[in-house]
């Protein structure tokens, strides 16, 4: 993944390279480990490869050429920002990475050790000055979920330019109406930064790009139905990942394309795993990029992953924004409506997540759930319990992981992992 020919461009983005070198080492190898090892993937994952192996070098040049042109980088860290109002404004959305436990020394330097591993990423990337996204980015904008994040946000804010949105953690009709007005500030800013009105016209446009890229990962997740899986959890988390950093048109092409392969594949009965491999549905918090350790315990062990009950997975790509808005504020309520549907553990209460993880269970034919939380996320590891009961009415199988992104507890993630699967084949 290093290539020395962005040198000159990361150095001018005040990146550490000897670090930063070593980090695309470390990616380069993992890499190859957890992906390029897999047999039988679609010939369509070569978009992935490559899109990996570019991941910070063309693409932050993409980014760096648009900005000579005076178009805004806005990065965010939630599922909850909505990309729309950067897309409106002829800016560029970067969904940030947080899946990397390379900075967390740094991090640890300023954040409490007991913070779970995202925030640490996130901090630790900027203090270490490792992530040219971050460097590119104009604005990142927070919001209010997690205790964490928002505590964080006012830390990062003296690093780097932060925007805060305050999101309800009800879904009230005055939760919505405060929800609506934080959506309208957050507009007045993206106009302020980028110098560009957001009209009707630009966003109903990005209304329809976003959409059209949420609509082709439905259309991903629906081939996964079928029995023996057309694609790996790791290809599809991956495709889940790309999303937040690829241009948008670009990445709607290239999976559309792989769908139509994968749906020939369903033809043909032609699959990654065997028919009898467990199908798993993975669910709780977000799996950023570069973070693969989980999928990887669970399919090198046999299993197959059909489905992400995660933001980066279903609950991010399930709802698209109603289309039917026609003035500026019409849109940006559709806009809000979308996204206060998102069901993160930070709301109180939240019984659709459960519904939603019930329904995906019986969609996907799971033979069981893995519940995945971050250690120290408060909203998931406790809402863990409710999962598991929910469940647990309904006679699916729940195994709840509890981890970092350290390596060191992968042998015991293997050893819980393999007891699970020897349960479900029994
Ligand atoms: S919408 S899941 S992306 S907040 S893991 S930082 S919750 S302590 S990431 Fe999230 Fe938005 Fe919700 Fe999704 Fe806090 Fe938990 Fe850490 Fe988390």
């Amino acid at each position: 993944m290093s290539n020395s020919k962005y040198e000159q461009m990361w150095r001018d983005l005040g990146l550490d390279i000897a670090a930063h070198d070593g980090l695309l080492e470390v990616l380069g190898s993992a890499y190859k480990d957890i992906y390029l090892s897999q047999e039988n993937r679609p010939k369509g994952t070569e978009y992935l490869d490559f899109v990996l192996s570019e991941i910070h070098g063309l693409r932050i040049q993409e980014l760096m050429e648009a900005k000579a042109q005076g178009k805004k980088v806005i990065g965010s860290f939630c599922l909850y920002v909505p990309e729309e109002l950067a897309l409106a404004v002829g800016g560029i959305s970067v969904g940030l990475c947080a899946g990397a436990d390379v900075g967390t020394k740094e991090a640890e330097k300023v954040l409490p050790r007991n913070t779970c591993a995202l925030i640490k990423s996130f901090f630790g990337f900027k203090l270490s000055a490792l992530c040219p996204y971050i460097e590119a980015c104009d604005l990142v904008i927070g919001e209010t979920t997690c205790d964490g994040k928002k505590k964080a946000y006012e830390l990062f804010n003296e690093y780097h330019p932060t925007f805060v949105i305050e999101l309800p953690q009800m879904k009230t009709p005055e939760a919505k109406r405060l929800w609506c007005s934080e959506i309208g500030r957050l507009a007045t800013k993206i106009e302020e930064t980028s110098g560009k009105e957001i009209t009707a016209e630009n966003l109903r446009a990005a209304v329809k790009t976003v959409n059209a890229k949420r609509s082709v990962l439905q259309r991903l997740s629906a081939l996964r139905k079928a029995n023996p899986a057309p694609i790996s959890g790791r290809d599809a988390l991956l495709i889940n990942q790309v999303q937040f950093y690829d241009d948008p048109v670009r990445f709607t092409g290239k999976i559309n394309a792989l769908c139509d392969e994968l749906e020939e594949r369903v033809e043909k009965g032609i699959g990654v795993a065997p028919a009898d491999a467990p199908r798993i549905l993975v669910s709780g918090c977000p799996m950023a990029a570069p973070n693969w350790k989980v999928p990887f315990v669970i399919e090198k062990n046999g299993a197959v992953i059909v489905g992400e009950e995660s933001c980066v997975g279903e609950r991010g790509t399930r709802n698209l924004v109603a289309e039917d808005g026609q003035t500026r504020d019409e849109i940006l309520d559709r806009i809000a409506e979308r996204y206060l549907n998102i069901d993160c553990a930070c709301f109180t209460p939240n019984d659709e997540r459960l519904d939603h993880i019930v329904e995906m269970a019986r969609k996907y034919k799971v033979a069981g759930v893995i519940h995945y939380a971050l250690q120290f996320c408060a909203p998931y590891t406790i809402e863990a319990a409710r999962v598991e009961k929910a469940l647990a009415r309904e006679n699916i199988p729940f195994l709840k992981l509890e981890t970092d992104y350290s390596m060191e507890d992968v042998p015991q993630l293997d050893t819980r992992v393999q007891a699970f699967l020897e349960i479900l084949k029994q």
